[in-house]
């Protein structure tokens, strides 16, 4: 994982957009991001996998495989992960292949990009506004784990501005 300021110029979603300015784990976790590297092989892997889903009470995964000839609506699905929005619940992802960028917003609204890849785990808490892309390898795949059932809808911005698990993410990390 590395994460740095996205430089907010036209082009391509998938394309680097480094700006050169790094963010640090430190401010990610201000914003309520949390981020795990996991240890060992796949097998290892998933059984921390699991030892966390036991410890916070996740009950549900599934795998997602992003590519444009393995997933279908492929262009349609992409445009919706880009999309700015949040969620009523965490958006938990452990990297299994490939690779990709989730934005998120800071405090000031800047778009901050997360680079991700295989054995990243990232938990995107809810109400942080977000979005997904490919990077120019264009593959990923995913466990996503989700607390419940999974609340797959998207709430996108502005609509999202008046949600209360908005309003209570703003209160948690300080900014309301
Ligand atoms: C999402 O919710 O944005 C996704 O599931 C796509 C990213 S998972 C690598
Ligand atoms: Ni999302």
């Amino acid at each position: 994982m590395h994460a740095y300021f996205y430089d907010n110029e036209e082009g391509d979603q998938r394309k680097p957009h480094n700006s050169g300015m790094p963010v640090s784990l430190k401010d990610l976790n201000s914003i309520g991001i949390n981020y795990m590297r996991l240890g060992g092989t796949t097998q290892d892997q998933i059984r921390q996998v699991d030892e966390l889903c036991r410890a916070q009470n996740y009950k549900n995964r599934d795998e997602i495989c992003i590519s444009p000839e393995r997933l279908e609506n492929y262009e349609e699905k992409i445009k919706t992960f880009f999309a700015e929005h949040i969620h009523e619940d965490e958006e938990v992802r452990f990297i299994l292949e490939g690779t990709g960028y989730f934005d998120v917003r800071d405090k000031q609204d800047r778009w901050v990009r997360i680079a991700v890849e295989q054995s990243d785990l990232l938990i995107i808490p809810a109400g942080i506004y977000h979005r997904f892309t490919l990077d120019e390898n264009n593959y990923i795949k995913a466990m996503r784990i989700f607390k419940e059932d999974p609340k797959w809808t998207p709430i996108n911005r502005p609509e999202a501005e008046t949600n209360k698990y908005r309003t209570e993410y703003l209160r948690s990390i300080g900014s309301a």
